[in-house]
């Protein structure tokens, strides 16, 4: 590819950072490649008596290696309507199947579209003709619209990387009719899963009367878009590195010497109420309720990080996974056993895959998930002589791949103990029969070929339409 990438996203990590994970490693791989630039929210917020006004914000650039990262300051105006707001008060639990937490009562559609036309404004005197643009996430679905408006005529992408929702779930999002035309500005629409495309086309047709004019292309509002799934993939090499890593193999050891006499069970989320905490806390209580053999044998160490805690719906979910955590230690647990150790930290990557690799089960159990990393870092963590089980939730993404994980329905409490159970006690044999499937899996599905695969298809989009301002 000789034409250059550019990358939009809500936020921007330097990819010179080991630290900013698997995602930010292989898009600054492929920005790297060309030379590119990453362009998004710097972080900062300016507050009023700072200056900060809605609908403008400063512009930092900063050279990282071959990537220029370019940085827009939001003002506390633009930023509590466009990001907390918006994008993670109304989009993030709509898309998520949860319209009871959607705040739709609020001018805050007006702060994302401001947003969104900032991006655009700054954006656009740093583009070259023949730039491809790549734009990432729910905050900016009205971007290439925005863009197409002041004339950009240039080959953009978007990434949706969490799920897109059933037709007449999406209608309840006032204006959602505005918010889907504007995906008809890009020249390709990448989704997680088959189900995610799916419920994308059967919108466009139901709601949009999108004609489908063959090979994934779409046709509604004057314009023709491409619409794939792409499922997103780890970089493995780079994770089994990491478990290699001397923070790594510490972690391993300490882990293996603190829990010789005991089957390590784990979880790591963000602290948000799609991963099903409460939900995987309550089955793991039916757990020891109902399979005693299980009593002072199994421990859980639940990871939640702290996440977007100004949204209300977040200090809801703590308390309520706090008191289900103090309840059932104070009930199972012994004198010298807790079920289990819940941490409301963040803890080091480097870290991470000793802790899945020394743990017998993982519980990846979202009530929604567009995909789910950690199943598939938890899989390239393990020791394939002696590997984990992964008991993974129907709902997220990644259970359309990885077939040879227990799948568990994790509304359903008693079918999910019986699953965490069947995986605690599940032969050698077993355990590395489906390892290797799900390592086939991920190596073959890995993040290298979700950047490729979408860019390849981007690349050969036709851009003959372009250009044509949509809002
Ligand atoms: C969105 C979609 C989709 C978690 N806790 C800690 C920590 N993590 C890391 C994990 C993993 C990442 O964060 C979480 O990724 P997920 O995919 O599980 O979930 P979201 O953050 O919700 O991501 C999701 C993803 O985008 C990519 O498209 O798969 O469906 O919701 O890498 O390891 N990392 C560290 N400490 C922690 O405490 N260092």
């Amino acid at each position: 590819m000789s034409s250059r990438l550019v990358v939009v996203s809500n936020r921007v990590a330097d990819p010179r950072k080991t630290a900013a994970g698997g995602l930010a490693v292989a898009l600054g791989d492929v920005l790297n490649k060309t030379g590119g630039l990453w362009f998004g929210w710097s972080g900062k917020v300016i507050e009023a008596e700072q200056g900060g006004v809605a609908g403008e914000g400063e512009v930092h650039t900063h050279q990282a290696g071959a990537v220029k990262l370019v940085t827009v300051d939001l003002s506390r105006e633009d930023h509590d309507a466009y990001y907390a707001g918006y994008s993670n008060g109304v989009l993030w639990p709509v898309f998520h199947y949860r319209l009871d937490l959607a705040d739709f009562d609020t001018g805050y559609i007006a702060g994302y579209r401001r947003v969104n036309q900032l991006f655009a404004r700054k954006l656009l005197p740093l583009l070259q003709p023949d730039d491809i643009i790549w734009v990432h996430d729910y905050h900016l679905i009205p971007l290439a619209a925005e863009l197409r408006a002041l004339g950009c005529a240039n080959r953009i992408g978007f990434f949706l990387h969490i799920p897109l929702p059933p037709p007449l779930i999406l209608a309840a999002i006032p204006g959602h009719d505005w918010l889907i035309r504007a995906l008809f500005s890009f020249d390709l629409l990448g989704f997680q899963s088959k189900a995610d495309l799916g419920h994308f086309t059967a919108y466009a047709q139901a709601e949009a009367h999108a004609q489908n004019v063959g090979e994934g292309r779409w046709r509604a509002f004057n314009r023709t878009v491409h619409a794939g799934a792409f499922p997103i993939g780890i970089d493995v090499d780079e994770f089994q590195g990491l478990a290699q890593a001397k923070e790594g193999l510490d972690m391993y050891v300490r882990m293996k010497e603190e829990y010789s006499r005991r089957k390590l069970l784990v979880g790591v989320d963000r602290l948000d109420y799609s991963k099903g905490l409460p939900q995987r806390m309550r089955a793991f209580r039916e757990l020891l309720a109902s399979y005693p053999d299980t009593r002072d044998s199994a421990t859980l160490i639940q990871i939640a990080s702290p996440s977007r805690e100004d949204v209300s719906a977040y200090s809801d979910i703590l308390h309520e996974l706090e008191s289900l955590c103090g309840s059932i230690n104070g009930n199972f647990g012994e004198l010298d056993w807790m079920p289990v150790r819940y941490m409301h930290r963040t803890v080091a990557r480097a870290r991470l895959p000793g802790l899945y690799r020394a743990s017998r089960v993982a519980l990846v159990t979202p009530l929604r998930d567009g995909m789910n990393l950690v199943a598939k870092e938890f899989i390239a963590a393990q020791d394939p002589e002696d590997p984990g089980v992964l008991v993974l939730s129907r709902f997220a993404g990644a259970a359309e791949q990885l077939r040879d994980a227990l799948l568990v329905n994790p509304y359903d409490t008693a079918g999910t103990a019986a699953a965490i159970h069947m995986a605690l006690m599940m032969p050698l044999e077993e355990r590395r029969e489906r390892h290797q499937g799900l390592m086939n899996s991920i190596r073959r599905y890995d993040v290298h070929w979700w950047c490729d695969s979408f860019l390849e298809v981007l690349g050969e989009a036709s851009a003959e339409e372009s250009g044509t301002p949509w809002l």
